[in-house]
């Protein structure tokens, strides 16, 4: 009877034991079978009034079964602790063949590469690229680009003075007279560089702001040459056909002077803060060098003369990839440049 109800007990148990799905459900059972006052316990106590012979042998049921009980809740917290070590490797695993990632490269800012882009072309039709301090001399900003002290076009472009009679160049315009005074003519040039100009920060002007200077000087040089120049230039940065007009400026360095505009390529024309509403975009003023730039120079105007540009690079890094507002080209956000 009591050997019976052993072998009842212990293969519910194991019953139990292998149908456990947690920890805890084990240490139910351990307690309620194994542990002190569990049903092996009342077993082993019920034994003690059996006769001598059958106390022996109920005995050794009893303690076959507590050892086949205890195996099997040890095998069986093991393989639950296997499996969380194999969850935990499938979590953390790691390919140790996989190659190192690398460092992250950077990149070239979209002004440098326009900048770059532009350099090799017009160094490819013979210009020499040419370099200008940022802080110039009056007489190279102004004065020797026809702009005496008392000239209205003075107040076209608010300055950056500096102590001394100094200021921050507002255009690239003062490496034409440097390529003039050392090169002298023929002359092919062009200048790239930063600028300055003291005006108020919108999605079109910043105070800081990138032109490329263009200047070539020979015999019989007409605005058909200027026009070429021009084309080959938009071309080669656009790759495709943008619509342009051309029409009457006024600087006081070139006669005549135009502005060549872009059709605005944000907004298709239609309007939008960059081109003010207007749908054309300033880039390109330029013309035919005025005979008093020339001369003053050191060059006669009797027998050469030539043409000059001004390009807007950075408003030209704003078309080429639709950039809305100039203020994220040079905002130092590495996100926004990550983008080109
Ligand atoms: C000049 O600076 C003349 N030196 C250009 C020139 C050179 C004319 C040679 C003739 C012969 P302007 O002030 O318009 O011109 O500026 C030239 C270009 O610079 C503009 O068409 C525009 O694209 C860009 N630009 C002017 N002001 C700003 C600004 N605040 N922010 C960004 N781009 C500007």
């Amino acid at each position: 009877m009591l050997e019976q109800s052993i072998q009842e007990l212990e293969s519910g148990s194991q019953r139990r034991i292998q149908s456990a799905s947690s920890l805890e459900e084990l240490e139910a059972v351990r307690v309620e079978v194994l542990g002190r006052k569990g049903a092996l316990d009342q077993f082993f106590k019920q034994m003690g009034k059996l006769p001598p012979d059958e106390r022996s042998r109920a005995g050794k049921i009893l303690n076959s079964c507590k050892q086949a009980l205890e195996g099997a809740l040890e095998a069986r917290k093991q393989a639950f602790a296997d499996a969380a070590l194999r969850a935990k490797l499938d979590r953390e695993w790691l390919d140790l063949t996989l190659p190192a990632p690398g460092p992250r490269r950077g990149h070239l800012h979209p002004i440098t590469r326009i900048q770059r882009e532009l350099e090799e072309l017009f160094a490819s039709l013979g210009f020499t690229v040419l370099d200008g301090p940022e802080v110039e001399t009056e007489w190279r900003n102004f004065d020797a680009l026809n702009i005496p002290l008392d000239h209205p076009a003075r107040d076209m472009q608010d300055t950056f003075w500096l102590d001394g009679g100094n200021l921050l160049r507002t255009h690239t315009s003062p490496v034409q007279v440097r390529g003039m005074e050392r090169l002298g003519p023929p002359l092919r040039m062009i200048a790239p560089g930063r600028v300055f100009r003291n005006e108020s920060v919108d999605a079109s002007h910043e105070h800081t702001f990138y032109q490329l200077e263009g200047m070539m000087i020979d015999r019989d040089v007409s605005v058909a040459h200027l026009l070429y120049f021009m084309k080959t230039l938009l071309t080669a940065i656009f790759k495709r056909d943008v619509t342009v007009r051309l029409r009457p400026g006024y600087f006081p360095f070139v006669e005549p002077g135009f502005e060549l505009d872009i059709k605005c390529l944000i907004c298709g024309g239609a309007g939008c803060p960059v081109c003010k509403q207007g749908g054309w975009v300033e880039l390109l003023p330029c013309g035919l060098v005025n005979p008093n730039v020339l001369r003053m120079s050191g060059i006669d105007p009797e027998e050469w003369n030539g043409f000059a540009f001004g390009l807007g690079l950075t408003r030209l890094v704003m078309m080429r990839y639709a950039i809305d507002d100039i203020r994220q080209l040079q905002g130092g956000d590495v996100r926004f440049l990550e983008q080109f």
